[in-house]
Order: structure tokens, then C-alpha cells, then sequence
């Protein structure tokens, strides 16, 4: 590494070479390295040097120390030595038990992997475990292809968050749906003896606003340690979810007849039915429609809509990374620039935004910017005349609603004033229109004007 020393600048550009944890170490300490984001990222190098040097624990501990006391108060410097070092560490946390840096790589890993199996093993032991099982559950594409190994060792249902829908296809024989808030789907993860948890937070959305109670064992995944524990105790696995699971999968040994797919496929029939029985036919037939038409692959984008709620907890999403949905700030106006963004990412890749009316008036205008940059996404807008879920809402809570119905513009005049071809569509040519809409080069729009109303948990 070489820097430029700053106690001669503005006079002198001198350059020095810094070759270890020590060296970079001193020039921080004698300010020839000056400014937060550059001792930042000198004392990162210089930990990695340390470590190219020796790559033992007490090594990375060594040089840490060193560094992180040149300038204690440095945020930045902090920052920069906590990421180095955490890409290096696969620790066992549990509350209390913290797996420090002390150990080789090797004996830490070891570690965590015994702490987990012992955690399976003691449920295998426990004779309820033969009925109640292991559940996966949570998301990160990384890990998708593992998870499925993992699950298929273990003989494991997986159920996923929504952020994690398609990390294991949904119609593979071990998933069981990501649908959180229906009793079903609940008591799977409830009465399991042991879930383990893979880069999910485990946050209000997942876990039915924290109703969800576990009487199972919670095994935690995930790459920052002070997510695990947050919401429910756990005994936690930091690492990387890949490397983590691939640890697992090694040691863990397979076990069959515990009949994982016939579990699932309990859940997803008890929620089937459960739908069935609601006078809901409109709102699954868009869903079952659009996902007859779409390819497997394709990129299906939601907005913060009624139709979006229900393709969150019951629409199939059949590959890793193509359900967008924006879970978290439930930015409304998502779905339509999101699709566009995903399209210049996969050009080849076919590409569906579904919005509603008020959330479409969001990012209209962009369908400018997909002529612009030919970005030939696909867009479903289901025109109820105003905010609906908003109007649910307020009948609930008010029986009555108050600012709600929109003055709207007509949605395929508009399409058609931004060059974009578009179709009225209904419930019944939906699948007509879509299929036209793919086949269509460049964006296209189909304008489908109907109210729908937002799932209810089945029994
Ligand atoms: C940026 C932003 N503004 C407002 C909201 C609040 N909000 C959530 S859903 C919704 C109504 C959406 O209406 P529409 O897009 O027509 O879908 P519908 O509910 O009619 O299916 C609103 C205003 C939000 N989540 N995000």
C-alpha cells in the first residue's frame, strides 16, 4: 500500500510505502494519513496486510488492537476495521455466549456448526420432534441453492418471508408459501421444534406483528450480529448465510421419514381452502391468471396495492430474486420504477408491473423514460378510482371514507399520449391481454378497471 504523506504536503509530494498492520499503524498515529475516510480505509488495508501476513485469530486480534487505539474516536476508522474483520469471522452468539476472535478460523466454525447440530440433535432426541419436526424459514438468494439441500437433507418444510419468496421455488414439495398471517402457516413455525431462521430479522410483517409464538428452538442466521436476538431469543449463527449453511450442510446428517413435503403440503392445502371458501374468486383468478401467463423467470413487480397484498402472501413465485415488492417503507409508486430498473438489468428477462391507480400516478411519467431507454416492461394498472386499501381501511375503522375516490386521468389516452400501446382489459381476457402485452415489442399497458378487496386470513 502507498500513501501520500501529508505531513509534506502542500510543499512536497512524497510517497511511502506502507508493508504491515504496524506500518500502516504509525502513519495514521503520526498524521501522515489525515481526513476520517482515509484513515478509514488505511487502517482497513493495513488490518488486511496483518492478516496476508498471519492469518490467525490472534493475529486479526493483534492488529485490531493496534489500530483501532491510533485513533480511538474515530468513527470512520471504526467502521473500517469492524467491516474487515467481520468478513473474516463465523461466530457462535447466543445472548450471552459470544465466540470471540480468539480462535483459529477453523475452531470457530467448528464451534458455531456444534452449537447448531447440538441444537438439532436435541430435538431429534425429544420423541415430540418426530411429529413436530424442523422448519426452515427466511430468505437471501445466496443461499437459495443450500437451502433447498439443506431442506431436502433434514427432510425440513421452508417457509419464507415475503423478501424471500422464490429463494426456494414455491412450488417445490418442501415449501410451504410465504403466507404470515394465516394460522396455518403459523402453527407450522409454532409448534416446530426447531426453526432455523436464515436472514430474516424476524420483523413485524413476519411474524404476524409479533403474535407469532415459538415453542421450538430458534436457530438465527445472519451476517450482523445484533440482529439476532432482536425480536425473539436465539441462538445465533453470524456469518455469511452461504458459507453458514454450507458449514451445516456438511455436518448435519441427513435424515428421511419425517414426511417434511406431506407437512407442507398440509399447509398449503388447509390455506387453499380456506380461500376457496371466501367469496374471493375475483381477486385469485387475476392471481392464478397472470401467474399462468408469466414465465417462470420472469420479474413480476407489485406496488402497495390490493392485488399486490395478495400476490405477497399467496402468488407462486417460481425463481430467486424476481418478486419486487417494496416491504419495509411500503413505498408506494415502487412497483413501475422498479420494473424498469430490473428490466435494464435483465434486458432479456420478461418483465410485469402491477399497480394500482393511485400508486401509478407516483411514476407515471416514467413510462417516458421506458420509451427513452426502449426499457420493454410490461404494466398492469388495476383502476378502482382511488385509494382502495385506504378505503378498507377507513370503512373498518370510520364506516365511512373521507378523501379516498381520485379524480383520475383517463389511464389509456394517457398510456397512449406517451406512445405506449395499451388495452382495456377484464378478469376474463386478462390472460388474452397479457400474453399480447409480452408479445408486444417495447412497453406496453393494459388498463384493468375493477375493485377488489384485500385477502383475509383463511381458518
Ligand atoms: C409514498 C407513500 N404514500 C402513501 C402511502 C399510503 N398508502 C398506502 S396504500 C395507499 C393507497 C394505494 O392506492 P392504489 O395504488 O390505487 O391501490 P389500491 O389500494 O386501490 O389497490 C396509500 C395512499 C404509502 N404507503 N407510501
Amino acid at each position: 500500500m502507498e500513501i501520500i504523506d501529508q505531513t509534506r504536503l502542500p510543499h512536497a509530494r512524497v510517497l511511502i510505502s506502507l508493508a504491515s498492520g504496524s506500518d500502516a499503524a504509525h502513519a495514521i498515529r503520526v498524521m501522515q494519513v489525515r481526513g476520517a475516510p482515509l484513515i478509514g480505509a488505511t487502517a482497513a488495508y493495513g488490518l488486511a496486510l496483518a492478516l496476508r501476513a498471519d492469518p490467525s485469530d490472534a493475529s486479526l486480534a493483534a492488529a485490531y488492537a493496534l489500530l483501532i487505539a491510533t485513533r480511538p474516536t474515530a468513527v470512520n476508522l471504526r467502521w473500517a476495521l469492524d467491516r474487515v474483520r467481520a468478513a473474516t469471522w463465523l461466530t457462535v452468539y447466543m445472548k450471552h455466549f459470544y465466540v470471540g476472535p480468539h480462535f483459529e478460523f477453523s475452531s470457530i466454525v467448528d464451534r458455531a456448526v456444534r452449537a447448531a447440530r447440538r441444537a438439532f440433535e436435541e430435538g431429534w432426541r425429544d420423541t415430540t420432534a418426530q411429529q413436530r419436526g424442523r422448519v426452515l424459514f427466511g430468505v437471501a438468494e445466496a443461499i437459495r441453492a443450500r437451502r433447498a439441500e439443506l431442506a431436502e437433507r433434514i427432510d425440513a418444510p421452508v417457509a419464507t418471508t415475503y423478501m424471500g419468496k422464490g429463494a426456494i421455488p414455491e412450488d417445490h414439495p418442501l415449501s410451504v408459501g410465504s403466507a404470515p398471517d394465516d394460522p396455518a402457516f403459523q402453527e407450522l413455525l409454532a409448534d416446530a421444534d426447531i426453526v432455523l431462521c436464515v436472514g430474516t430479522e424476524l420483523g413485524a410483517e413476519t411474524t404476524a406483528q409479533y403474535a407469532l409464538q415459538f415453542r421450538g428452538r430458534l436457530v438465527q442466521i445472519d451476517a450482523d450480529a445484533p440482529r439476532i436476538g432482536a425480536t425473539y431469543p436465539a441462538l445465533g449463527l453470524v456469518g455469511d448465510a452461504a458459507a453458514t449453511l454450507r458449514a451445516l450442510l456438511e455436518r448435519v446428517p441427513a435424515r428421511k421419514g419425517e414426511n417434511g413435503a406431506r407437512r407442507a403440503r398440509e399447509v398449503r392445502e388447509r390455506i387453499d381452502r380456506g380461500l376457496e371458501a371466501q367469496p374471493r374468486d375475483l381477486e385469485r383468478g387475476l392471481l392464478s391468471t397472470i401467474r399462468s401467463v408469466l414465465p417462470r423467470d420472469a420479474v413480476h413487480a407489485w406496488d402497495m396495492t390490493i392485488l399486490g397484498y395478495w400476490a405477497a402472501a399467496h402468488f407462486a413465485a417460481l425463481a430467486p430474486r424476481r418478486f419486487l415488492y417494496p416491504l419495509g417503507s411500503g413505498t408506494l409508486g415502487y412497483a413501475w420504477p422498479a420494473a424498469l430498473g430490473a428490466k435494464a438489468a435483465l434486458p432479456h428477462t420478461p418483465t410485469l408491473a402491477v399497480v394500482g391507480d393511485g400508486g401509478f400516478m407516483y411514476g407515471a411519467v416514467e413510462m417516458l423514460t421506458a420509451r427513452q431507454h426502449r426499457l420493454d416492461a410490461k404494466l398492469l394498472v388495476i383502476d378502482d378510482g382511488g385509494y382502495g386499501i385506504l378505503r378498507e381501511y377507513q370503512r373498518d375503522a370510520y364506516q365511512g371514507t373521507h378523501a379516498v375516490d381520485l379524480l383520475q386521468p383517463d389511464f389509456l389516452a394517457l398510456c397512449t399520449a406517451c406512445g405506449i400501446p395499451n388495452r382495456l382489459t377484464s378478469p376474463d381476457r386478462l390472460a388474452a391481454d397479457l400474453a399480447w402485452a409480452l408479445e408486444t415489442p417495447g412497453p406496453a399497458a393494459i388498463v384493468l378497471r375493477e375493485t377488489l378487496a384485500a385477502a383475509a386470513p383463511t381458518p
